[in-house]
């Protein structure tokens, strides 16, 4: 429980928390570790770090080892899969995508998986995971129902059903590059209906996109491509972190 206390910590203290996603398979490590130092400076709660396709085994393991190397900030694992496991990580999103069609997504990788995160000794934080329009490539590889950003209701009950599973973490993801984050409606929605800590990401750019979040309802906030395309990473990564601050 460390890494969720931690987290779970930062949110009663500030409000909201923002994790800087990494994705291996997108730069070198030695990039990778550098914006991980920009993290830190800024001020960002953890790293996460993961991809749809291609993050996995020694880019993975290396990227997690010079991000180690450059900063404390925790590491957590976002797999798409068994294979996106690594011992060099602190924690992992142990998650299910409960609008999945394909019981890989639901239960199958996390069977295949499980061993691994206990002998690796990284702690898993149970997640409720749920793909939203356009849902991008975790929407296509995950074959999941998308939720129709319309249909707030249908996230909202998916996030109860995760809660009642013992899940407390929910993640509402609109997809990596999306070109509408998750809309306001559907945050306030689930965050409504009961459950423990909502993660939203995908397709936040600027900092009016996470605060409109974060006054909805979202406790963390993820940002990947707006850190990928900045000039300057600290600085954008601290107005994020600004920006959602209580
Ligand atoms: C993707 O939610 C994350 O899984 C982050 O999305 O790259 O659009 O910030 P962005």
């Amino acid at each position: 429980m460390r890494i969720e206390k931690y987290l779970d910590d930062i949110i009663k203290k500030d409000g909201a928390a923002h994790l800087t996603l990494i994705d291996p398979d997108a730069q070198d490590p030695k990039v990778a570790s550098d914006i991980a130092d920009a993290a830190a400076k800024a001020g960002s709660s953890a790293i996460l770090i993961g991809g749809s396709v291609g993050a996995s085994g020694d880019v993975l393991d290396e990227t997690l080892r010079a991000i180690r190397t450059a900063t404390d900030l925790p590491t957590i694992l976002f797999p798409s899969g068994a294979c996106g496991l690594s011992r060099y990580a602190d924690a992992v999103f142990f998650m299910s995508l409960l609008n999945s069609r394909d019981p890989n997504y639901l239960i199958i990788n996390q069977m295949l998986g499980a061993k691994a995160v206990l002998e690796y000794g990284i702690e898993p934080i149970p997640m409720a995971y749920i793909i939203v329009e356009p849902g991008g490539m975790a929407g296509w590889v995950g074959d999941a129902r998308l939720i129709p950003r319309k249909k707030p209701k249908l996230a909202a009950a998916y996030a109860l059903a995760g809660t009642f599973l013992g899940m407390r973490y929910v993640y509402l993801e609109a997809g990596s590059g999306a070109s509408e984050p998750v809309p306001p409606e559907m945050i306030g929605a689930v965050k409504s209906a009961g459950c423990g800590t909502l993660v939203v990401g995908g397709g936040i750019r600027d900092v009016e996109a996470a605060k409109a979040a974060v006054s909805a309802g979202a406790d963390i906030i993820v940002t990947g491509t707006a850190i990928e395309e900045a000039t300057d990473i600290q600085t954008t990564i601290t107005d994020f972190v600004d920006a959602i601050k209580r």
